[in-house]
């Protein structure tokens, strides 16, 4: 059984496996696992074994966005980021309902409130809610891509570095769909869990995707947070070498296995991924506990979407 379930219009592809819709962890408060806040609407058997997690892709053509990344590196706030640059500039960004089961009650609401949870300013409302999501970006009624969001515990568990992909994971990466890896990174001391082993293992983690990610895919590193670094000079202007120097120091030969082999090209493009530094907003904390959210500037995810546009077109 494959846990990524395609368009079932077509036969040659599996179909979506049937659920028990009353299965879902609500129902079920006597779980004795401590479910991470956005875990929820993962269903019982999903959340006590993590190959059991089941996702559709229906359109199977268009290609996949997808940010990859350890836990609170920012990928959902990157997906909000995103999608509020994109809706402002006329492009219709909306999630794919058939993504989860029906059972996941908190994808339905996700996908219903979808525009006032991407603009609202409670940062936890967001990305304590968000825990998968995949959202098609079309321009005049036609789809340009699929940007594909989900836990990163499943890419790389700093408490399981050694954990293999789960089965859900394994599907995306042999789907027919040409896709985009956008590999998350970001400064020391932004992120507890992501220590210097951590990092060490997370490289490990990036190094055993690229022997599985198809040779026509693209991989876009981003390193986000770029705010709380020294290497912002204004808005959008970067200190792109000292960044790269910092990112080799961070993460010890995380681009050893994305060199160019191109004999002439390598000359001048010694690696074969774009980088990008990235800032999704402000994060402060309001009197009363919560986090609030206030986007970062334009130019952010203005370059960013003129790099996976790049890639999209060929
Ligand atoms: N300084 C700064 N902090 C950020 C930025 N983007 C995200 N953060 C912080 O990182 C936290 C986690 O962001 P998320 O988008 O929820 O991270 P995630 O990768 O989706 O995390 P998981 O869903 O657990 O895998 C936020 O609550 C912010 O505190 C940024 O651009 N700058
Ligand atoms: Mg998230």
């Amino acid at each position: 059984m494959a846990d990524l379930n395609f368009d079932t219009k077509n036969e040659e592809r599996p179909s979506v496996t049937p659920v028990d819709e009353t299965e879902t962890i609500e129902q079920m408060p006597e779980n004795p696992i401590q479910v991470p806040e956005h875990n929820h609407g993962l269903s019982s058997e999903e959340l006590n074994d993590a190959n059991k997690i089941k996702v559709t892709i229906a359109d199977y053509k268009t290609p996949l966005v997808i940010l990859f990344g350890a836990p609170a590196c920012g990928k959902t706030m990157t997906l909000i980021r995103l999608t509020r640059y994109l809706q402002s500039k006329g492009y219709t960004v909306q999630p794919e309902t058939s993504f989860r089961p029906a059972y996941d009650k908190n994808y339905r609401e996700m996908c219903e409130n979808f525009d006032t949870m991407i603009n609202s300013e409670d940062a936890a409302q967001s990305t304590d809610r968000i825990s998968f999501m995949l959202v098609q970006v079309m321009r005049n009624g036609r789809p340009l891509c699929q940007i594909l969001e989900g836990p990163g515990e499943y890419y790389f568990h700093p408490g399981a570095p050694q954990a293999p992909f789960p089965k859900y994971v394994n599907a995306i990466i042999n789907s027919t769909n040409r896709k985009i890896w956008a590999i998350m990174i970001e400064p020391d001391k932004t992120n507890p869990r992501m220590d210097v082993e951590a990092r060490r293992n997370y490289v490990n983690k990036i190094h055993k995707l690229k022997t599985k990610i198809s040779p026509r895919d693209k991989v876009i590193f981003i390193f986000n947070k770029i705010d709380e670094t020294n290497f912002v000079i204004g808005p959008g202007r970067i200190n792109y070498p000292e960044t790269m120097k910092r990112t080799k120091y961070l993460y010890p030969n995380i681009f050893n296995r994305f060199t160019n082999e191109n004999p002439i090209t390598r000359w001048f493009a010694p690696y074969n991924f774009d980088f990008v530094a990235f800032q999704t907003g402000d994060f402060s904390e309001a009197a009363d506990g919560t986090l609030t959210f206030e986007e970062g500037h334009e130019v952010y995810p203005r370059k960013l979407w003129d790099v996976i546009m790049k890639h999209i077109r060929g």
